[in-house]
């Protein structure tokens, strides 16, 4: 005759003996298991700028500076608004796709046109010049930076990283 709706009452009364029962989305413990922000990492002269043609690519663009004691390792980037982002690197023209990328500790790795960047795929028509995207940087371990980027139009003379799209 054991019910297994029995549990249910319990588990009810085992919730509002926390107290303030009515907030169920902010559990204490949700803060303590978010990714700290990665320590003594910093990121400068973050930019996105859109594809000229509407429907390719874009690039961001920044400087990351790791003043933090231990080497770090750069392994991923996202940015809000765009379906992905992958790191690459433009050496003679070409272009190829970056692994992951160390930083010892004292390092700068600067994202510039011509040479590694960051390519953006599928923006959202809410990324606009002159606003701002959210950039998260994602490195080895799980630690997260987030910054926001300025959006600009890019020149179509500058559209140069050798893509072939
Ligand atoms: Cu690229």
């Amino acid at each position: 005759m054991k019910s297994p709706l029995f549990l249910a009452p319990l588990a009810l009364l085992a919730l509002s003996a926390c107290g303030e029962a009515n907030k169920p989305a902010a559990q204490p413990s949700d803060a303590a298991a978010m990714p700290d922000a990665k320590p003594g990492i910093t990121v400068a002269d973050g930019m996105l700028s859109l594809p000229v043609v509407k429907g390719r690519p874009g690039a961001a663009y920044f400087a990351v500076t790791n003043g933090s004691a231990a080497a770090v390792t750069l392994a991923a980037v996202t940015i809000d608004g765009a379906a992905k982002a992958e790191m690459h690197e433009t050496k003679g023209g070409t272009m190829a796709p970056l692994g992951m990328i160390e930083l010892k500790p004292g390092e700068s790795v600067r994202f510039e046109r011509g040479g590694k960047h960051v390519m953006v795929f599928d923006l959202a028509e809410t990324v606009k010049a002159g606003g701002t995207a959210e950039m998260t940087l994602t490195f080895a371990g799980g630690d997260k930076v987030s910054v926001p980027l300025k959006v600009e139009s890019m020149s179509g003379a500058m559209d140069m990283e050798g893509h072939g799209n």
